[in-house]
This record gives structure tokens, sequence and C-alpha cells, in this order.
């Protein structure tokens, strides 16, 4: 079935101005054309000085809690419930994470939002090799049901609506968490919350799958077909554009991918079998709220238009609800920089004003100190107080939709509604989102749209205070919250060795063997196989992999983006010096300089990596781009097949202490000792020296030119191969 084009409005693209205006600003620019101050948008949206009546000529009249629900989906919105400050949270165990949660809740926080940790995320149980580094540091380690009822002990489940963001390991998890409601004595149907189950995004940017795109999408037709039959409070999908706009997408790209992700999964519910109003009334959304606050509201209005106007046309659905988008929103984690860190205050709170003004249903602040580390109580505090004062002391709550009628804001909404239109047709044309995510098409657009913005930032197109403009000469490091890895994943094997000695063996074992056979066979629901298995204590990990006995383990294929960076790159001079020297270097050695980029651990945040690659690339340097979710000595294999004189690895979660130590003896181990080793990404200032003294060699923070970069691993590679 096409997607039907939206036909309801015809907007003009022409730049026109108000006469009168146009002769007074005339004026004022001493004879210069108006033309001259329109701000042409990362989303090519050109951003006009002024707007008027005649920008929107075809304006209709609409209202909140009426279809299209442009203007919010209930129409009396904040003004009878505010918004759900949820702030995701979760680290260590789950006992520190639960003293955590209800800390919270006691302070003014109204919804819970479960971090896990990676090693959770990708189907590990904590005593596996692979996840040394992970467990428990960017997130909570759950291996066993014992575990899960840990994380709510104290937490009344009926009353307390959880969003858990899980994709890859969703089925264990989903299944611990209804049992630990049973345990508690709450029936199922009175479970509320939502669990974010949007692999589609995975496979274009978060990265936390398992399996292959296919199974993991009758992964989402299970849930879907189990929570519409048993959970009926429980939102069964978060269907997620934040992780694009956090790997660089700009909203048009945000909004347009993240709706064709919703269309794929009606159509995949639809194909199994459910009908449309069982399941769309309880899809949710999640985006990403930045900096180009306009753009940002303007953004969370077409979303609900588009969404309306798509799903009626093209699923014909009875209800209303089915047609009514609502979202989570978090405030972005890419804005926040780790120089100056308390600009990332005002930061967040310009950024959570546009999301109220969006109209948001639920949302999370960021703490100032996320550029560098995991929240501290203190900056969790100023971020939850950050909702708390917008909600209680401004009077924002008092009005639904306040820029409804704005000519600005009416015109933004229409030209984002027909970017993003524009791409969904793409996407359309090339078979639907999950025939686009095979193609590599919407990873490679984010990708692109990531190397220019950086290029904005580098060659200062783009400024970011405290960055690159009015930088501070001296930073004072700030504290940071610390987890003992090591204590934690010993804490957790201890719990799984309990939890199989006292378990049923021989149910245990058949729980898992009936995964299995679902999974081979097409039949059954798996989502109830894994209430059973989690019933029968079996860990996430087990479930995980009778589930991979038939499907084996998803890797991507990776490639590097070429040219986006230098073509937006503005001072061509600073920009033509580094690869004069990169020349030079081929001339005296007889080739380029060769750098290995790399990910280790299971920690799937690309994006700095792939600027990294992509930067490097239209420097002049030979670029490896490996695989994710490495071990050091893999990593320091592949150096050395490649042939490589450095190795550049991106840390985004917390892993670095860990993992880093390990490559550079790897890499001792495989006589490729000289090889220059560098590490870029979240590392807390404090955690540089460690790192110096573990024979790494450059440790680049958020915020560092790629120029700049390039320049001193050339002085370093210099240094060592002469
Ligand atoms: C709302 N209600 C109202 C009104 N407003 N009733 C009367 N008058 C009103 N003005 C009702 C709603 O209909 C609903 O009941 C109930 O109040 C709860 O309100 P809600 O607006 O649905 O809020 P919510 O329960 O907080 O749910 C919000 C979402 C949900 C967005 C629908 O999916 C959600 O909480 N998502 C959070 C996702 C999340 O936290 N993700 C974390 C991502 P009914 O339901 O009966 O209608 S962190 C990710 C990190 C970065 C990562 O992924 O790596």
């Amino acid at each position: 079935q096409n997607l039907q084009n939206l036909t309801s409005r015809e907007i003009s693209n022409k730049i026109t101005f108000d006469p009168e205006w146009e002769k007074e600003a005339k004026k004022e620019l001493k004879g210069k054309d108006p033309e001259k101050l329109v701000w042409l948008s990362p989303e090519s949206i050109e951003v006009k000085p002024v707007y008027g009546p005649n920008d929107i000529p075809n304006y209709k009249k609409e209202f909140p809690g009426i279809f299209p629900f442009t203007r919010g989906p209930k129409a009396t919105m904040y003004t009878v419930k505010k918004h759900t400050i949820r702030q995701y949270a979760g680290f260590s165990t789950a006992e520190e994470s639960n003293a955590f949660y209800r800390k919270n809740l006691a302070a003014g926080q109204t919804g819970l939002s479960v971090a896990f940790s990676l090693s959770t995320h990708r189907g590990y149980d904590s005593d596996h090799p692979r996840v040394s580094g992970d467990v428990g540091m960017a997130g909570v380690a759950i291996d066993t049901i014992e575990d899960m009822k840990k994380l709510f002990d104290g937490i009344p489940l009926n009353k307390m609506s959880v969003s858990m963001t899980m994709n890859g390991a969703v089925l264990p998890i989903l299944g611990m968490f209804i049992v630990t409601g049973e345990e508690q004595g709450v029936d199922k149907k009175l479970l509320s919350g939502t669990i974010q189950n949007d692999i589609l995004k995975e496979f274009m940017v978060r990265n936390t799958f398992i399996y292959p795109p296919l199974p993991s999408m009758r992964i989402i037709s299970d849930i879907m077909g189990y929570l519409s039959k048993n959970m009926p409070k429980y939102n069964s999908i978060s269907i997620s554009g934040y992780h694009m706009q956090e790997a660089g997408a700009d909203n048009a790209l945000e909004l347009a991918f993240t709706l064709a992700d919703g269309i794929e999964y009606i159509r995949a519910a639809v194909n199994a079998g459910l009908d449309v109003d069982s399941v769309a009334p309880r899809f949710s959304f999640f985006f990403g709220i930045g900096m180009n606050f306009y753009m940002e509201v303007a953004k969370l209005r077409a979303a609900r238009r588009l969404w309306a106007e798509l799903v009626k046309k093209n699923f014909s659905p009875k209800k209303e609800r089915s047609m009514m988008l609502r979202t989570h929103c978090q405030t972005s984690g890419w804005s926040l920089t780790e120089q100056d860190p308390y600009n990332n205050i005002i930061r967040t709170t310009v950024e959570a004003m546009a999301s109220m003004l969006g109209g948001t249903q639920s949302l999370h602040t960021n703490s100032f100190d996320e550029a560098v580390g995991l929240p501290t109580e203190f900056s969790a505090r100023i971020a939850r107080n950050t909702q708390l004062i917008l909600q209680e002391e401004t009077h924002i709550c008092n009005v639904a939709d306040p820029w409804g009628g704005s000519f600005m804001m009416e015109k933004l909404t229409d030209d984002l509604c027909q970017k993003a239109m524009e791409i969904i047709n793409e996407i359309e044309q090339l078979g639907g989102m999950a025939k686009a995510v095979e193609s590599g098409m919407p990873k490679h657009r984010i990708e692109e749209a990531a190397a220019r913005k950086q290029a904005r930032i580098d060659s200062g197109l783009d400024t970011i205070v405290g960055v690159n403009k009015f930088r501070l000469e001296k930073e004072d490091p700030l504290e940071v919250r610390v987890i003992d890895n090591t204590v934690v994943r010993e804490s957790q094997i201890k719990g799984i060795e309990k939890v199989r000695a006292e378990r049923n063996s021989e149910k245990a074992k058949k729980a898992l063997e009936a995964l299995t056979e679902s999974a081979r066979s097409g039949n059954g629901n798996l989502l109830e196989l894994s209430v059973e298995a989690a019933r029968a204590r079996c860990t996430v990990g087990e479930i995980s992999d009778a589930l991979a006995k038939v499907w084996g383990r998803f890797q991507l294929k990776d490639s590097v983006v070429q040219g986006s960076y230098a073509g937006e790159y503005l001072n061509k001079k600073e920009f033509q010096e580094i690869i004069d020297r990169v020349d030079r270097f081929k001339e005296k050695y007889g080739r380029r300089p060769r750098i290995l980029v790399a990910k280790m651990g299971q920690d799937g945040h690309d994006r700095g990596a792939k600027v990294i690659a992509s930067g490097f690339s239209d420097l002049g340097f030979d670029v490896d781009v490996g695989p994710l979710f490495q071990t050091p000595d893999e990593v320091a294999r592949s150096a050395v097949d490649s042939d490589v004189h450095v190795v550049g690895i991106s840390s985004l979660a917390a892993g670095h202490r860990t993992l880093m130590p390990q490559l550079v003896k790897a890499l001792k181990k495989e006589g490729a000792g000289s090889v220059v080793v560098i590490c870029g990404g979240v590392i807390p200032i404090q955690d540089y020296q460690f790192l110096y003294d573990n024979g790494v060699n450059l440790v680049f923070g958020p915020g560092t030119k790629i120029t700049k970069a390039a320049n001193d691993v050339l002085d370093m590679i210099e240094q060592r191969v002469d």
C-alpha cells in the first residue's frame, strides 16, 4: 500500500515581504535588500526576518484536542494536567537505582524512566566476558527477575507509570517487568507506562539491536499483540526521533524518519492480523529538542498534524485516538558542552520551554554535567527543578498552544510538514522504512548532516558559547559520579549464581526451549513465552541466547561519509593547510597517515566516531572504521591487520577506564606498541591523567575542533615514525 500524499495545504516557497515593511526595512538597512536577513536553517528552510498574514494564506482554524491535533492531543492540555516530569535515570545496581528513584519522586518527579546498562540492552548477563567494561556504567544492570523486583521495591506498579528504554533485549525485560507486577500483586491490566521497543531506529542510529531486522520486527508485532490483549494502559512503543537528532539529523530528517517508522510499525501490526484501532491508540513518540527554538516548537506541531493525516488517509481508523500523536521529549544531550558547563543549565531551560510550548506529554531535562559523566544528585536536582519552575512559577501551563495563529509558527509548521513529507515520499519510493533502513539511506543522510554540522561549528559559522566563542581561559573541573564497575559486576555475578542455584532448572530449561522453538517455527507469542521464562527465573542473557540460537546476532556494515565535512568548512585556508601537511607526509613516508576509528564494549553511540572518520577522511587521512561492540583484543588485531599509525577510540558510555588500558596492553602484545592511541568522547578531565599513565597518547574532550585534533595526531605520528 502506497502512502497517500498530503494535499491539504498548498505552500508557497517564494520569499516575499509585506511591501510597507519592506520599504521601512530598506530604509533601516540603508538600501540593502532585506532578503539578506533570511536565515537558511539546517533543514534548508528559509527563515524570514518577519512574517505576516500573507505567509499563511491557506490558514485553517485548528484547536487543541481536535483532528488533526496540530495544537495538542488534549483540548485542555496543561491547564488540566501538566506534562509528566519523567527523568531518565539508572546506574550501578538495582538497589542503588531504586534509592535514587525514590528520592527523586519524593522531590517532585512524577514518572519513572529506567536507563539500563548497555550489557543488559544487548542481552548479555553481567558475567559475560564481552561486557566487563559496561556493567552498570551507563544504566542499571538487570540480569534476573530478582534485580527487577529490587528496582521497583516500594514503588507500587499499579500507581506509578514506568517508561523503560529497551529495544534489543525487550522480551526478557518486559517479561520480567510484568512478572514483577505479578509478584507485587498487581494485575497486568493495571500496569501503565511505555516500552521503547523501536528497533528500526536502532539500525539507523542507536545501535543496541541484537537480532537481524526481520526477526526484530516479529518481536515488535508479538509485543503489540500481547499488550493490546492484556495491558490496555501500557504504551507498546515509543517511536523515537531523539536519537536521530543526537546522531546529527536536522528537524526535517528527524520528523520524517520517525513518522515513517511509525507507519512501518502500523503496517507490521496490520500484516500480523491486528486491527489498526487495537494498536495505534497505544503508540507513543519521542522527540529530541535542541537549540533551534522556533523550529523545535514547529516540529512537535507538524508531527501531530502529519501523523493524524497520514494515519487517517492510509489506514482508515475508526477511533480518533489512533490518529492522536502523544509524545515524550528530551532536551538535547548533544547540545551540552564540557566547556563552561553551567551554560548547560540555560540551554536545557530553553529547550525545556520549547518542549512545553510545543505541547509535549512528558519530558526529561538533562543535567548540566552530562557532557562529562553521569549526573550527580546535585545536577539531577537542578535538572528536575528546571521543569518544576517552568510548571509552577511561569504560568506557561495556563494556555494551550500559545503559538497557535502566529504567522511565523504556522508557516514554519507548514514548511516542516512539507519538507518531511518530501522525505517520507522518498522513503515510500524505496518500499517503506524497513527497506530504506536496509538500503542505508536514512543512516547516510543523518551522518552527512552530522558532518556538515561539525564543520559549521569548527569553522565558526554556528556559534556555541564557551566553545567556539567566548571561551574561558581556565576551566574548573566538575565533580562527577564515579561508578566502580568491578564492584557492580561482582555483586551482579553473585546474584546470577544465587538465582541459578535456587530455581527449578528443569522448568527454566523448558521455558528456554519453548522460546527457541517459537523463534524457529514462527508460532506462538514471544512475549507470552518470555513472561513464562521470567517466571521460571531465566536470565536476560539466557532468554536472549535462546533466540540467538536461531536468529544469530546482527552486525552492521559500516562506511565513511565523504565530502560533507569539507563542503561545509568555511575557513578554506585553515582546512587546506592540513591537507597540504598530509600530502607532505605522504611524499616523505610513502603513504598517507592511517587511522582506525573504533568503538569498544557495548557502547553503540557512534556520532562522534563517524564525524571523526568523515573529518579525517576529508583531510586526507586513510580511515578505517571498525565494527561496533569490539573487545580491546579485537581492536588491536584490526590495527595490526590494517597497519595503521593511530587507533582512535570514541567512548561515550564510561567504559574508558576499564577498556583503554586493556587496549594499550593488547597492542603491545601484538607487537604494535608504537601505534599512537587516542581517545575522545565523554571523558571527565579527572580521568585524563589516569589514561596518560596507562599509555594513552592523546585525549580529546567534547568540543575539540577536528582540524586541531588532526594536527595534534600528525605531530604524534611524525615523532613516532621518525
Ligand atoms: C493528559 N491526560 C489528561 C489530560 N492530559 N486527561 C484530561 N485532561 C488533560 N488535559 C490523561 C491522558 O489521557 C493519560 O491517560 C493520562 O492523563 C497520562 O497522561 P499522558 O499525557 O499520557 O502522560 P504519560 O502517562 O506521562 O505518557 C506520556 C507518553 C508516554 C509520551 C504517552 O509514552 C511516556 O511516558 N513516554 C516516556 C518515554 C520515555 O521516558 N522515554 C525515555 C527515553 P490515558 O493514557 O488513559 O489516556 S530516554 C532515552 C535515552 C536517551 C535513550 O533512549 O538512550
